[in-house]
């Protein structure tokens, strides 16, 4: 499809005027699914679209395919329903081929519809992605906010793409790539993320925590990281008090009790790491949080504060235990100072998790050895949790532009694959093989650890069974939505106890355990049985 019809679909489908004037325009904004083992968490970035349409009388919905069975009925049941005149889809790499599936139905069923999609991968494959991936007639590029406010109203004003910064689109064929969009200087004007359009209480249920970002962009130039040209090397903050306000509302009027504050290096700035401590501590918030940061950018007046607000936990991106290696990615630290950091992080009365990459440029057995060393010493001396991922050169990335020149080999391009777990790519000097010895050997250790944390919680510790709980209810969680258990099972007027019993059965697990986690769902207000028009008895529905 050229843009010239694009946009005459858009202005001749039936739209009408709102009570301001404004023309109603409907964009379906799509979470695609990925793997419960990356640890799923609200879709921010969707949100923050959502919420930026929503000002401009757009409107705007979230299908969660995360959070639901994803089915192709489901999705055609959405776009008979709300009829979108745009569907956008948000992915990371590794999901990259399901959204494109997803997008290709939604093109299907309608042809007219237009389909974009955004992200950390498609903004660094625009082109290419036009061209190869014709269901597909927009990619965004980078921050996305005010790109698709202008998208949707270029499109529905029938104004020239070209005109739009930070979007790829196709014409007569061919990718046309625009200017790139300059980044947003005052992310205060931006209205907070739509988060009540995402299923709150599914995320609820599940105990994970809500996402808040506090600035964006990173000053650092790692070269296996893309989070520099996202959202840029100058850091731009949000007023504290206006995040403090938000991390209020997400915990009094949402519930949740947990925040991951997602920027790519929450410590960068001290005033602004204390103005939001100090703004917690003042409202006297009953939550804990956690952060990414670099051992680089810490003091203990700093870590200590962020204890004393509720921060539990701090990931570090120590990435090797090799100095060589640590000068060839430009992380600009050194090991001593990895060792001092945690330290210090320790010291303030934090969890901390190290992780660390195998495979970079320069790896071979020595090095390898070194990271595995250094992450043994942290765990000995400090019970420092740790974490291997293997080098996943995804697109933006320095390495990944610069492979040759790195001596990286890369084994695939099957995105799919890119999860950093298993090898997509191995040095000169260290194999795949030899990767996959050390993440076998680690993952034993994991699955040891994680026996003995049983064992040890069954004898009274309360600390760990409460991680064994946690742990027993997210699985059950995730295996009920991901089986659509609620939806098949809750339509027939069914008491609680008879809902747990047909949960059991369905998921195959144990009926003590439906029982207790089906009451706690509705106990938390997660899980209700209400009258339903049309439906004889009352219907159980996630809230
Ligand atoms: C939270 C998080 C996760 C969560 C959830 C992921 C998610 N999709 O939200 C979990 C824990 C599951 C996770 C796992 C992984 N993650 Co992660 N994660 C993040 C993190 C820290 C925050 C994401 C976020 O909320 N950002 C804030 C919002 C506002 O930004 P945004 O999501 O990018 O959205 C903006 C734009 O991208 C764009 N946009 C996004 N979607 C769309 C859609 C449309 C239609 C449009 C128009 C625009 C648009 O507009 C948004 C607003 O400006 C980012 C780093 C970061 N700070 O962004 C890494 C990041 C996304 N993760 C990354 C990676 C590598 C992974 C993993 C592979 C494992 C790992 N090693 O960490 C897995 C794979 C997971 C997966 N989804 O497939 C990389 C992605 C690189 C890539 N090319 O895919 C990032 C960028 C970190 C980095 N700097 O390298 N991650
Ligand atoms: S790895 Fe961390 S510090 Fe390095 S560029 Fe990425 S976000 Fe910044």
């Amino acid at each position: 499809m050229t843009d010239e019809s694009i946009w005459l679909r858009i202005t001749t489908v039936k739209s009408t005027p709102d009570d301001l004037g404004h023309m109603s325009k409907r964009v379906l904004l799509i979470n695609t699914p990925y793997p419960y083992e990356e640890c799923p968490v609200p879709p921010l970035g969707l949100a923050y679209l959502a919420g930026i349409l929503r000002r401009e009388k757009v409107d705007v919905r979230i299908l969660d395919l995360l959070m639901a069975r994803y089915s192709p009925e489901l999705l055609r049941k959405e776009l008979r329903e709300f009829q979108p005149h745009i569907v956008g889809a948000t992915c990371s790499t590794i999901n990259f081929k399901a959204a494109s599936r997803i997008l290709r139905l939604c093109k299907n069923f309608d042809s007219g519809m237009v389909t974009l999609i955004g992200g950390p991968h498609a903004s660094f494959v625009a082109a290419d992605l036009i061209e190869k991936a014709t269901w597909i007639d927009v990619v965004a590029m980078g921050e996305g906010d005010q790109t698709v406010v202008e998208l949707v109203k270029a499109l529905t004003d029938g104004t020239d793409l070209a005109q739009v910064a930070g979007i790829a689109f196709r014409r007569n064929g061919r990718a046309v790539v625009n200017a790139p969009r300059p980044l947003i200087k005052d992310l205060d004007s931006l209205p907070l993320p739509a988060r009540d359009l995402l299923p709150v209480s599914k995320y609820r249920a599940l105990r994970v925590p809500f996402t808040v970002i506090t600035s964006r962009g990173c000053p650092f130039g790692c070269i296996f990281c893309s989070a520099p040209k996202m959202f840029g090397r100058g850091v731009r903050y949000r007023n504290p008090k206006l995040v403090v306000d938000e991390i209020e509302m997400i915990h009094r009027e949402l519930g949740f009790n947990e925040i991951n504050i997602v920027d790519d290096t929450f410590t960068v700035k001290e005033p602004h790491v204390q103005a939001i401590c100090q703004g917690m501590r003042d409202r006297n918030l009953k939550i804990t949080w956690s952060v990414y940061s670099r051992v680089d950018t810490i003091n203990p007046r700093m870590l200590n504060t962020m204890r004393e607000a509720g921060c539990n936990w701090v990931c570090f991106g120590l990435e090797s235990g090799s100095q060589k290696i640590l000068d060839t990615i430009k992380k600009r630290i050194t090991t001593d100072k990895s060792r001092e950091g945690i330290k210090m992080a320790i010291d303030s009365g934090l969890n901390v998790l190290a992780s660390f990459i195998l495979g970079l440029p320069g790896e071979d057995p020595e090095t390898a050895g070194q990271t595995v060393s250094l992450a043994k010493e942290l765990f000995d001396t400090y019970k420092v949790s740790y974490g291997f991922h293997l080098l996943a050169p995804m697109p933006g990335t320095e390495v990944r532009e610069r492979a040759d020149e790195y001596g990286i080999r890369i084994l695939t391009h099957n995105w799919s694959r890119y999860n950093a777990n298993r090898p997509v790519a191995e040095t000169t000097t260290f194999s795949a093989g030899q990767m996959m010895d050390i993440v076998h050997a680690y993952e034993h250790d994991v699955s040891e650890a994680w026996v003995e944390m049983q064992k040890q919680a069954k004898c009274g510790d309360a600390a760990l069974q409460a991680r064994v709980d946690k742990g027993d209810t997210q699985g059950f969680v995730w295996k009920l939505l991901s089986q659509g258990g609620i939806e098949q099972l809750g339509k027939s007027g069914r008491s609680e106890a008879e809902l747990a019993m047909a949960v059991s059965q369905k998921l195959g697990v144990s009926k003590g355990l439906a029982k207790r986690e089906i009451r706690r769902l509705v106990s938390e207000g997660n899980l209700t049985c209400a009258p339903v028009p049309g439906e004889k008895h009352p219907v159980w529905k996630w809230a």
